[in-house]
């Protein structure tokens, strides 16, 4: 299925925040909300158990027509066909991902640092072996969060904005994103945003979703 590569409200999901409610449960209610691309985070996971939940993810998100990204496990990724696969700085290099998964599917690439968003090669840019430039840059932290312990340094907008003007890669926001921040991210210059609490501990994944896509279209000047 060719689904929209769309990344204007990325759920990044934490078993732990649900607060014991279905993961499952919670993706479908965010996409009903409008959630646009959704990944899976196991950081604890074994990898039989990674595999089951993203099967089961992918059966789900297939029939919405929404794309599954596995975060940093490229062979669970391969596994269940997933349609992408997101890496950080400490996971595998971006250029042995991209030649692991082909040119095809989509691959993010978490940047922790101006230095090191702006040494990505543009997804125009060619590489020797014929593979693309990541599809997005992960963003993050832009502010303060809880979720992930071992960020770096916080973004800000002012750097965020600042990225924006060097960089032609697509760029998705991460990092205490929420209600009061999301318009302010894509006015910055963000094409998205990517949130883990706003939506998985919220009490309704449903009316959290709505109320972060109305923000992103009003940070785009869109009503
Ligand atoms: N990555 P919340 S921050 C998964 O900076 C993740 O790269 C980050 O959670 C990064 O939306 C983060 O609850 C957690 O603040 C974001």
């Amino acid at each position: 299925m060719n689904k929209k590569r769309d990344y204007s409200v990325y759920l990044v999901t934490d078993r732990p925040l649900c607060a014991g409610r279905d993961l499952l449960q919670i993706i479908e209610e965010a996409v009903a909300g409008g959630a646009t691309i959704v990944q899976i985070r196991e950081k604890d996971a074994t990898a039989r158990e990674f595999y089951e939940l993203a099967c089961a993810a992918k059966d789900l998100l297939d029939r919405l027509g929404i794309p599954l990204i596995i975060n940093d496990r490229v062979d669970v990724a391969l596994a269940v066909d997933a349609d992408g696969v997101h890496v950080g700085q400490k996971d595998l290099p971006y250029a042995e991902v991209r030649k692991m998964v082909g040119p095809h599917k989509i691959v993010g690439l978490s940047v922790d640092t101006m230095e090191q968003a702006l040494s990505v090669p543009d997804l125009e840019v060619v590489l020797g072996d014929g593979g693309f430039g990541p599809d997005y840059l992960g963003v993050g932290p832009i502010f303060p969060t809880n979720t992930k312990k071992d960020t770096s340094e916080e973004w800000g907008l002012e750097n965020l904005a600042s990225l924006r003007a060097q960089t032609h890669q697509r760029l998705v926001g991460i990092g205490g994103v929420n209600l009061s921040n999301a318009r302010d991210v894509i006015r910055s210059g963000a094409d998205g945003i990517a949130v883990v609490s706003a939506i998985c501990a919220a009490e309704s994944p449903k009316k959290a979703t709505e109320e972060l896509l109305a923000e992103v279209m009003l940070g785009r000047g869109l009503e």
